[in-house]
């Protein structure tokens, strides 16, 4: 065990991420004396990883990895846990001209199967040449690996550390060159890779810690999220090191079991910067005693970083009620809104100000897709939370199903242009084509609108259910249930319920031919658990008679229509919040 995490105060001056590429920002970092620590489940200082030894370990395994005969821009998958490991051979991958992808660690160790699937899919679609994992994963990731095609090299950590280290001069990369793959969350099937360059990369995170944190000597980060996806890797690994800032990490699992630990690294360290998604706060408010606050000073932290998904103003505002005796600061709420074919972040609300919300007409807003600001109390109104405005070099529009630019307050398709815009998805032209719009305008499948130049997220386009931050596929749902013996192609529809409370329910509705209930009561209770092996979430199965679930005119189902019509059965309309409809 260490004892002494790396200093909050780097003793070089400070550059706010300009540099050109990833490891011009890391060589510059390792001439101070910040860096990366990680804490186990008890709180206890694990490893520190100083800027300066990761430049040094980065290099050594870059050369190793020369060594495994990898030319230039080939992909190296990684299993992402919270390690000082998964830092080292991201960095490293970067020094040897090679291009990196995160993997997950299982969210649920009870689906094997469906996880080494998983891996699968990503290693065949980034087409890996070489993929690891530590001691703990290594064993789902040999078996993910059998049979691929293009893996030349899969081990450990260790095992690379055996390898001589070629005595090869490392080249300094360009700005055109692909940085990493970022693979989107969630989906078990197709898994998609973003293509980030360099270029885009540096320009994002100069936007992040330049004008969405305003980085100032002084800053400390203490994250939780995972390494795996965007808003942990690029937003609290990389944008630290490109300010020179240290890092205090918590591994997700761990603050899933206790979310104290979390607050408290923010309280004994003193960190200024932090970042959740809306369910995390969550779990803070719902999981932390009361008595657990008077050890808790939280009054250091000034940015309070919140998105990912719908963010609630209630999540937020009883947040602040619960963690206000420990200091917390409401005007810390950062909202911001981003997602990882734009590298990161594409809109920040303005630090210090906290969150503002706009309370509008429930009504209106379903009927003419439009936002009417409320005039009178009483009338049923949906509550939206401003993320801000976007990052320089970024514009955000909305459009109508036409692609016609909408006016303020009018919801739409949100679209964004700029410079981290993804080159497109890994080997995956047709999406590529789907996604990048005329112009090089990014569609992001969200649903929103504009006021004041303010980005207002109203929900999805795209069938993603999230639950508990963790993006699901509907299609994915289906298809497992599809594969039961029982239901046949398109009788199956998922969608995802929101209760007043803002737990999020996924609904499967099956078109069902069998009479015996012990039959039904089969089929029902193995989805069920089919569903949770598979992604980790209880789910409400629905069985209906034949032809009861609508069908657009070419004959797919249509699960907007399926979740109305499974409201109107079960008499929800009522129960839901108002707040929900902004929900698909
Ligand atoms: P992903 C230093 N979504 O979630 C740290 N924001 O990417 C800086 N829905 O591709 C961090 N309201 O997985 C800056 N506000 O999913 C972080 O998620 C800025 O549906 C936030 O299409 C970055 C989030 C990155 C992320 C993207 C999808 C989006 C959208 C949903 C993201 C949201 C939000 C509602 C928000």
């Amino acid at each position: 065990i260490a004892n002494t995490p790396t200093p909050t105060s780097s003793s070089q001056s400070q550059r706010l991420a300009d540099f050109e590429t990833l490891t011009a920002a890391l060589e510059y970092a390792a001439d101070g004396n910040a860096g990366y620590n990680f804490y186990d489940a008890k709180g206890n200082l694990r490893s520190v990883l100083s800027y300066q030894a990761l430049r040094q370990n980065a290099h050594v395994l870059a050369r190793r990895l020369a060594g495994l005969g990898l030319v230039h821009g080939d992909r190296v998958a990684l299993i992402a846990d919270t390690t000082p490991e998964f830092v080292e051979l991201f960095y490293a991958c970067r020094y040897a001209g090679l291009i990196p992808f995160a993997m997950p660690v299982p969210v649920n160790l009870g689906s094997h199967a469906v996880y080494v699937q998983q891996l699968r899919g990503m290693l065949d679609s980034g087409q890996a040449s070489a993929a690891l994992a530590n001691v703990d994963y290594i064993g789902f990731l040999k078996e993910a690996a059998e049979g691929s095609q293009g893996l030349r090299w899969v081990g450990t950590p260790e095992q690379l550390g055996e390898l001589p280290a070629l005595e090869t001069s490392l080249k300094a990369n360009h700005p055109d060159e692909v940085a990493y793959l970022q693979f989107t969350s969630g989906s078990t099937r197709t898994p998609r890779g973003v293509i980030i360059t360099e270029r885009a990369l540096m320009s994002n995170l100069q936007g992040i810690v330049r004008n969405g944190l305003e980085i100032r000597p002084g800053d400390r980060c203490a994250s939780w999220l995972p390494f795996y996806h965007d808003m942990g890797l690029v937003g609290m690994v990389m944008a630290p090191m490109v300010a020179q800032v240290s890092v205090d990490y918590l591994a997700t699992r761990d603050f899933a079991i206790r979310p104290l630990q979390w607050l408290r690294l923010i309280s004994r360290n003193r960190a200024t910067v932090a970042f959740s998604q809306p369910f995390g706060l969550k779990l803070c408010t719902l999981r932390v005693r009361d008595s657990d606050l008077e050890d808790l000073d939280l009054s250091s932290w000034r940015a309070a970083g919140v998105g990912a998904e719908m963010i609630r103003p209630d999540t937020l505002r009883n947040f602040a009620e619960k963690f206000a005796p420990a200091g917390f600061d409401a005007r810390a709420f950062l909202p911001c809104y981003g997602l990882a074919e734009s590298t990161l972040a594409v809109t920040f609300s303005q630090v210090g100000r906290g969150f503002q919300s706009l309370r509008v007409d429930a009504g209106t807003l379903v009927d003419k897709k439009m936002a009417v600001r409320l005039q009178a109390e009483g009338r049923k109104y949906s509550e939206f939370v401003n993320c801000g405005r976007a990052l320089p070099g970024h514009t955000v529009k909305v459009v109508d199903d036409a692609g016609l630019t909408l006016s303020d307050m009018r919801v739409g398709s949100v679209l964004v242009y700029g410079s981290s815009i993804m080159t497109g998805y890994f080997n995956n032209p047709e999406d590529t084509q789907k996604t990048l719009r005329p112009g090089n305008w990014l569609d992001t499948g969200d649903l929103g609108f504009l006021f004041e130049g303010d980005l207002y997220v109203t929900g999805r386009r795209t069938d993603v259910i999230i639950v508990n931050g963790r993006n699901i596929r509907a299609q994915d749902i289906e298809e497992l249930a599809e594969q039961q013996p029982e239901v046949r192609a398109r009788e199956a529809s998922a969608f995802g319920i929101t209760d007043a409370n803002d737990v999020t329910t996924i609904v499967l509705v099956i078109e069902c031919r069998l009479t015996s209930i012990t039959d039904r009561q089969s089929l029902t209770s193995r989805l069920q658990r089919l569903v949770y092996m598979a992604f980790g979430v209880n789910c409400l199965v629905e069985l209906v008679s034949p032809h009861t679930l609508p069908r657009t005119s070419s004959g797919k189902l249509s699960r907007f229509a399926a979740r109305q019509g499974f409201i109107q059965r079960t008499n929800l309309t009522d129960q839901l919040s108002a707040a929900e409809s902004g929900d698909k």
